[in-house]
């Protein structure tokens, strides 16, 4: 590692940005939460406070499972009590997170959880796993989206057999869910992804993405909003232009091999990488080559700490994924028991999580909050990487 993060050491990467002050005050009254629940044993997302990665394996293209231990009971053709999670695919570590905390949900409910991903995020496997899901008769389908549209026929006519469908972290359309469960809200990302960045290289240095499929949504959502960012304040960032995205498919190698053409372009001063998987791949990267080049994104504490500590990534952002699974799970519960039928204004019991309302979301549908972003650097992530 040598000069260059010893110069990180020292250097622009230890500025904390102005800019995301009020984000770091509003989320650490999430990280309050979000410490209770380690400490009540309810979210499973310390080590050895239950949970664990779910026994859920990638078994050739649509596959892994896991079974919970309440009893399915068929009611109208269905198991209702049977509430399933697709991922985007089957190997991410940020969704196995959040399987940890959707299974701790269904535990306090007395569902059975199954945890579904394809090998590959792509829609088409998706498609495979929710047509098999609606086979079976499955109370319950969350899923996190490999693109917005192409699962509406499949998700339809979930419904149309009385399965209650939701998405969590990428969102379907409006007409192929009941509710979306967002993570934070996706303008606050972007905006702050971009002011992270800019600080990072003083004002005067290129940005990329590395993001993850071309059609995920949740990104997409968020690169729009980082353009909107830039191009609002055209001034401010008149010497931090956006060069390029670029797209690892959330897989290691792919991100990795994205980060290394990202480093062969002289203008690319920061990258910016709204994935878990992106981000461990390109702090590798960076570090591997003793790059200069700046690095910030939504990362998993467990994976980033290394490159936080050593200055690779001065700061980065997430939100908890064990929570987000756990509120996955209590929503669609609300939804299956006839509790909300997930319109604007309904109101539910989310466990530990208190009472949590729907809301309009952008995209004419509804959706229910997590919370704030939470931002991880040198001062507090050695407590954090112990913790998901
Ligand atoms: C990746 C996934 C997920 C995203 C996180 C931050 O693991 O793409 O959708 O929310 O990163």
């Amino acid at each position: 590692m040598g000069k260059v993060n010893a110069r990180r050491e020292t250097g622009k990467g230890r500025a904390r940005p102005a800019a995301a002050a009020a984000v770091v005050a509003a989320a650490s009254i999430l990280a309050v939460s979000c410490l209770c629940l380690c400490a009540c044993g309810q979210g499973g997302s310390a080590p050895g406070l239950g949970g664990g990665a779910p026994d859920a394996a990638g078994g050739g293209s649509a596959s892994g499972t896991a079974g919970g231990s309440a009893p399915a009971a068929t009611d109208g053709g269905l198991q209702k009590n049977v509430y399933a999670m697709v991922s985007k695919d089957i190997h991410n570590p940020y969704m196995k997170k959040a399987y940890e905390g959707f299974e701790a949900a269904c535990r306090e409910i007395d569902a059975e959880p199954v945890f579904r991903g394809p090998d590959v995020a792509t829609p088409e496997w998706q498609i495979e796993i929710i047509d098999r899901l609606a086979e079976e008769g499955v109370g319950l389908i969350s899923v996190t989206a490999n693109d917005a549209d192409a699962l509406y026929p499949a998700l339809h006519s979930a419904m149309e057999k009385g399965i209650k469908v939701i998405s969590f972290d990428s969102a379907v359309n409006k007409d192929s869910r009941l509710v979306h469960v967002q993570q934070a809200n996706p303008e606050q990302i972007g905006r702050v992804l971009v002011q992270a960045a800019y600080e990072m290289v003083d004002g005067e240095g290129g940005i990329a993405v590395l993001s993850t499929t071309s059609q995920a949504t949740n990104q997409n959502l968020w690169i729009e909003w980082m353009k909107t960012e830039l191009r609002e304040n055209a001034q401010k960032y008149a010497k931090t232009p956006l060069i390029t995205i670029v797209y690892g498919e959330d897989e290691p190698v792919k991100s990795a091999s994205a980060t290394r053409q990202l480093l062969r372009d002289p203008e690319v001063k920061v990258i910016i990488a709204p994935t878990a998987v992106g981000m461990v791949a390109a702090g590798k990267c960076l570090h591997d080559n003793n790059s200069n080049v700046m690095l910030t994104g939504l990362g998993m504490p467990s994976a980033m700490g290394e490159y936080i500590e050593n200055g690779v990534c001065p700061w980065m952002y997430l939100w908890n994924p064990v929570d987000l699974g756990y509120l996955t799970a209590y929503t669609g519960d609300a939804l299956v028991s006839g509790q909300i039928d997930g319109a604007s204004g309904d109101t539910f019991n989310a466990g530990n999580m208190g009472e949590r309302v729907i809301t309009a979301a952008v995209d004419g549908g509804t959706e229910v909050m997590l919370g704030d972003l939470f931002k991880f650097d040198k001062t507090n992530i050695a407590v954090w990487k112990e913790v998901y």
